[in-house]
């Protein structure tokens, strides 16, 4: 794999807390999203979705609705087969069986919420109203809803996978055997991370334009994969890939649900070219809590094997994920369950043996996709909290247990062969046990015990893999292939235009990149603008996933922005009769290293280089634009850790959160505030999906939460103080040491909030596995010791 190699530059806004340029616009409602977005002659668009969890169709007749009012044209599953059969999910390692996803259901519908006919018309009133009209038969088969029963044989889900397993896998490393042999102490655990949705502020959206006459395909769609969504479009529906432009404009808010390629963002180019008018879908909310992809429900078992002193010398791990009825491209129903238990059972352990094993049970639910630290939420969540029985089983503290079985020296190589270059494992311990100061809050909550008040503490360590490479692919046993590419002009006027491959859905990738350029051209943040992946004509971009942002677009901004540099050094040496070697660019100016009056502006030399043949040197080749790939050469993983401080409420079991202490070491931290807005963010996530959220189905396969007053997202009104402290051990491979961090908040709080919750209980004798927690769970667990 080729080493791209970055260049070495001095920090000057790269560090600094430079406000986001994306906030004025976003701020004050002047954000351009695809809701705001009309085309003339644009027609719209709804979907019939299937009402029951499992049924054979025996007759499907669209006349009603094609006669309706204002319909232009109404599909079922039938008519679309006739263009493309459906989307192959699957994910190449061992044990994944694909399943072809029809883009409307065929002769099946696998769960409540799955499209079984489209509509066209001149209003969404119209479509809405039309959809009403639809005559069909179907007979109900038995649904299977819950994945221990699709995995032990239960009703079959999809015909596709007869024995109700998308993934069924596993390998081993060392001796896990001997290590469990001869364990003085096994501590073990089955944890549940239930079903939740990403739940973005802004629902999915497509605007579908096709132009016959240059057969043109220009959609709009809030991807977080806009290039990944233009190869699909020719892939499968043979749009001529040169002719086809996808335009993400700002996206509120992706979280991974909008890193999938859907049937309904398929569906509209063939509406529009069919039609021969541009057409429009936006998903209502009740749409996207049913059909948007589903996130994190999943059994994690596990056992460490402890030593006579406490470490642990191997660890088992067994995910059983609940997979939904298909595989989602591409992040099908096994990235789940595989990321839980491939990417996270050794942390931050020394641990030199491990194993695991892995399912994905199909069920009649809809499919699960990625949601922001997919797997890798609930492998640390199993992990750490098993971290925290183990603490208690060996009566140390869970800081002391953390820290006696902490991996100390660097580069570490755990038993599976991934590497960890560096990292500031053991420093976040000790740095999270004097935030909090451990020993006054042990001596306070005992005092409030004394006057039957419950506060526990509760911490959780986590490794998070970031800048998503062909190398970290690779590192983990896949193969997939990954780059970006930047494009940086440096204008007459001093100024410069930069243009990346990700879209951005709110993480400020506008004004990280303007840092990153603005430091390796020598010129200030505020005169670099960035766009983000508006269209997929500019810079290519393997999607805004993995935390890949600030490492890899980094990465392309400070190659392309290196490229330009060198120019303006070449001509400046020439302008001050010096050497290009002895030029640096600093603070708008190029000077001549140690001589402090021989400099000129970075600005009239790229006026020069536009307007003035004379100061070009010979030989110049004088373009100021730019661009330039990169792909890290190595997996890049960032660390850190979360206490979290909560008090359950005696009369109600309503757990208060108190004070949230995290700390994160993503090397090089670009932009404090945004590093800390993603933290909060992310935290707060996270508490949603231990306390308040859960998508809940009954027994027949009814998804019973599907609007905000059903499913609970956290409010303002829970949120805590927080307390943030960063670390930063540099990578010695990416862009300034850059390491990436957006998803460490939802990784790592879910497990802090367990460990608080039975911490508080732990007078109660009761020990909490499953999420969420909520007041009913908290005040039983209360209440049964009390009684007995
Ligand atoms: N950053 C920084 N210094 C670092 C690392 C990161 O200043 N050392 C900044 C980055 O420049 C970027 C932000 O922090 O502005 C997040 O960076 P990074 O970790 O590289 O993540 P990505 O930019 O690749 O964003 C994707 C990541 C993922 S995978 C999910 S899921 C998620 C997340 O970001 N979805 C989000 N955070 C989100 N935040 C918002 N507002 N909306 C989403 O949909
Ligand atoms: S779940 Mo984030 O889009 O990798």
């Amino acid at each position: 794999h080729q080493h791209m190699s970055t260049p070495a530059v001095a920090a000057r806004s790269v560090g600094t807390r430079v406000l986001r340029s994306e906030d004025p616009r976003l701020l004050t409602g002047r954000g351009e999203f695809i809701a705001d977005i009309d085309l003339p002659r644009q027609l719209h668009v709804a979907f019939v979705r299937s009402p029951v969890a499992h049924a054979r169709i025996t007759n499907i007749d669209l006349s009603a609705i094609r006669d309706a009012d204002g319909v232009a044209l109404a599909w079922s599953g039938k008519d679309v087969a006739a263009f493309c059969e459906g989307l192959v999910g699957e994910m190449a390692v061992e044990g994944c069986v694909p399943t072809t996803m029809p883009l409307l259901a065929g002769d099946e519908v696998l769960y409540v919420g799955e499209p079984v006919a489209v509509v066209v018309a001149e209003s969404r009133y119209a479509a809405e109203d039309a959809c009403e009209l639809i005559d069909w038969d179907f007979e109900e088969l038995p649904a299977v809803i819950n994945m221990d029963a699709a995995a032990a044989g239960g009703p079959v889900a999809n015909p596709q996978l007869p024995d109700n397993l998308g993934l069924n896998g596993g390998a081993s490393f060392g001796d896990v055997s001997a290590a469990f042999d001869q364990a003085a102490q096994i501590v073990e655990g089955r944890f549940y991370t239930c079903r939740v949705s990403a739940a973005p502020m802004e629902t999915r959206g497509v605007i579908a334009d096709y132009e016959w006459a240059s057969k043109t395909l220009r959609l709009w769609s809030n991807t977080q994969m806009p290039h990944y969504l233009k190869y699909m479009l020719t892939a499968y529906l043979g749009f001529p890939e040169q002719s086809v432009e996808v335009i993400t404009p700002d996206t509120g808010g992706g979280f991974g649900m909008k890193a999938h390629v859907y049937p309904e963002e398929m569906l509209l180019p063939l509406l529009a070219r069919e039609v021969g008018r541009p057409v429009k879908w936006i998903e209502d909310r009740r749409e996207n809590l049913i059909a948007g992809a589903h996130a994190h429900e999943q059994y994690v078992d596990i056992a460490y094997a402890l030593d006579a002193e406490g470490k642990i010398t191997g660890v088992r791990t067994h995910a059983l994920g609940d997979g939904g009825a298909y595989h989602m491209p591409p992040w099908s129903m096994a990235v789940e369950p595989w990321c839980a238990v491939v990417m996270t059972p050794t942390g931050i352990y020394d641990v030199p043996a491990a194993e695991y094993t892995y399912k994905a049970a199909a069920t009649n639910k809809t499919p699960v996709g990625a949601y922001r630290g997919v797997g890798y939420m609930a492998g640390t969540f199993a992990r750490e909290c098993l971290a925290d029985d183990a603490a208690r089983a060996l009566g140390m503290s869970p800081f002391d247990f953390r820290r006696h079985n902490v991996v100390r020296e660097f580069p570490w190589t755990n038993p599976q062969g991934i590497v960890y270059q560096e990292g500031s494992w053991r420093q976040t311990i000790d740095a999270l046990e004097e935030m909090v100061d451990y020993p006054a809050f042990l001596h306070r909550q005992a005092q409030l015990r004394e006057q039957g008040r419950y506060i526990g503490l509760g911490l959780s360590c986590f490794v998070e893999s970031s800048g998503e490479s062909s190398a970290t692919s690779l590192e983990h046993g896949l193969g997939d292939v990954y780059h970006d590419t930047a494009t940086v002009r440096l204008n007459p006027n001093g100024t410069a235009n930069v243009t990346i491959g990700l879209s951005a859905q709110g993480q400020g990738l506008a004004t990280t990149m303007a840092q990153m350029a603005a430091d390796t051209l020598g010129i200030k943040v505020e005169d670099v603008s960035v766009q983000t992946a508006r269209s997929t004509d500019h810079a290519y971009g393997s999607g805004t996933i993995g935390s890949r942002g600030a490492v890899v677009a980094g990465g392309a901004v400070a190659r392309a922005a290196d490229v330009v540099r060198e120019k303006v050094r070449q001509v400046a040496a020439h302008m001050l009769e010096a050497a290009t070697d002895d030029i640096e660019l600093v603070d708008g100016l190029a000077s001549v290293k140690g001589v402090s009056d021989a400099s000129v502006s970075i600005a009239d030399v790229a006026t020069a280089i536009y307007f003035d043949l004379d100061s070009w040197p010979k030989d110049f080749e004088p373009s100021l634009e730019a661009t330039q790939a990169y792909d890290p050469s190595q997996a890049m993983f960032s660390n850190g850790g979360h206490a979290i401080l909560v008090e359950l409420e005696a009369e109600t079991g309503f757990v208060r959160f108190e004070k949230i202490y995290s700390v994160e070491d993503c090397g090089t931290v670009i932009n404090p505030n945004i590093v800390e807005g993603q933290i909060r963010g992310g935290v707060l996530q996270g508490i949603g999906a231990s306390v308040f959220e859960e998508l809940a189905y009954d027994e027949s396969g009814q998804i019973l939460t599907t609007t905000f007053l059903d499913y609970g997202l956290p409010t303002m009104d829970v949120a805590p103080p927080f307390e943030i402290h960063h670390l930063e051990t540099p990578s010695s491979h990416s862009a300034s040491g850059v390491k990436g961090m957006g998803e460490s908040g939802l990784i790592a709080a879910p497990a802090a909030v367990l460990n608080a919750v039975n911490d508080a209980l732990s007078p109660f004798g009761v020990v909490l596995r499953d999420l969420p927690l909520t007041p009913e769970k908290v005040l039983d667990a209360m209440s049964v010791a009390t009684t007995a």
